[in-house]
């Protein structure tokens, strides 16, 4: 196993980047495993033990917001002991070889990508260590705590008199994703046309809109490469598909090419 990894990496060439190159990343759960962040459908996954639309659903918070808070302070406690790994530190020295030419969207809402040093990313699908009110507007702010066992409240709403639940600022099923958001990497992908590398890392392509990305870029002639350890749903959508472990595979892939 190790030998063909190593024969695999041996004759993997880094990616063909030149000054008109574009990169846009999209990176789901896999990024993480190898940070000890559990996936989502993998043996051990997390809608393995829980059923997403209790935990993970608007209908779901509503009917049972104790048990969504108990997963989602697991979840937040889990990322006390997770570290960045290479996977998410060659993606960040590809964003600053890069600049401007590079973007990354993520499904993970776990951080580890900002941790290892990367700036251009939109988490698309929320933050883990940020809450919002459920009642009011406020804007997102960063929540670190646990909330096993308690119910936390809007301290804006009661100051007001009213009574509103804090919410995990997560996009959970059947809610929408923030299209500013969603813009933004649609014209990323716009301005770069055929110049475009579209590289998926680290998901089972089964969660839409994100899923549906690699179509896009292949609409306006990117090129599009998967790097997964398991066959993904959508995997014979990409012109390229590298099976390994995100973080063996990356800094070879993104290593700068020196030829
Ligand atoms: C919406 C919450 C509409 C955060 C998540 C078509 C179009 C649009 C929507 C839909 C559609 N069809 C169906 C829908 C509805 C739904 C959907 O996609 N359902 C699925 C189940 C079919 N989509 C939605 O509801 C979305 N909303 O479209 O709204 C709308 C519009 C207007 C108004 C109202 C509504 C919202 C989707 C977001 C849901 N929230 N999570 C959280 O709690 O974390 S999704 C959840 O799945 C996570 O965010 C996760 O990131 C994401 C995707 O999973 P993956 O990241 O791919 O993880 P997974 O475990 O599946 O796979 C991991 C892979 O890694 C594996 O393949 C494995 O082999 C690999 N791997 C493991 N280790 C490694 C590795 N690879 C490399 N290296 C390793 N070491």
């Amino acid at each position: 196993m190790f030998f063909s990894l190593l024969a695999k990496l041996k004759e993997m060439r880094p990616l063909a980047i030149n000054d008109r190159t574009r990169v846009l990343v999209l990176t789901g759960a896999g990024v993480s495993a190898e940070s000890g962040i559990p996936t989502f459908r993998d043996a051990d996954g997390l809608w393995r033990s829980h059923r997403f639309e209790e935990v993970a659903s608007p209908d779901g918070f509503h009917r049972d917001p104790q048990l969504v808070w108990q997963f989602y302070s697991e979840r937040r406690q889990g990322l006390q002991s997770a570290e960045p790994n290479d996977g998410h530190k060659s993606l960040a020295s590809l964003e600053a070889r890069l600049g401007g030419r590079f973007l990354l969207v993520t499904q993970n809402v776990d951080g580890l990508h900002q941790r290892a040093g990367s700036k251009r990313v939109i988490e698309m699908h929320g933050s883990l260590l940020k809450s919002r009110c459920s009642g009011c507007d406020r804007a997102p702010f960063y929540d670190p705590a646990l909330y096993p066992d308690t119910l936390p409240q809007c301290s804006e709403c009661r100051a007001e008199g009213r009574d509103a639940l804090l919410r995990p600022h997560i996009v959970w099923f059947g809610e929408g994703l923030d299209l500013a958001l969603m813009t933004r990497v649609r014209n990323f992908m716009s301005d770069a046309g055929d110049q475009l590398i579209f590289l998926a890392v680290g998901t089972s392509g089964n969660v839409f809109p994100a899923a549906l990305l690699v179509d896009d870029a292949r609409a306006i002639g990117g090129h599009t490469i998967l790097v997964n350890r398991d066959e993904a749903a959508n995997a014979t959508h990409f012109d390229q598909v590298i099976r390994g472990k995100s973080g063996e595979i990356l800094p070879v892939l993104l290593a700068l090419d020196e030829t």
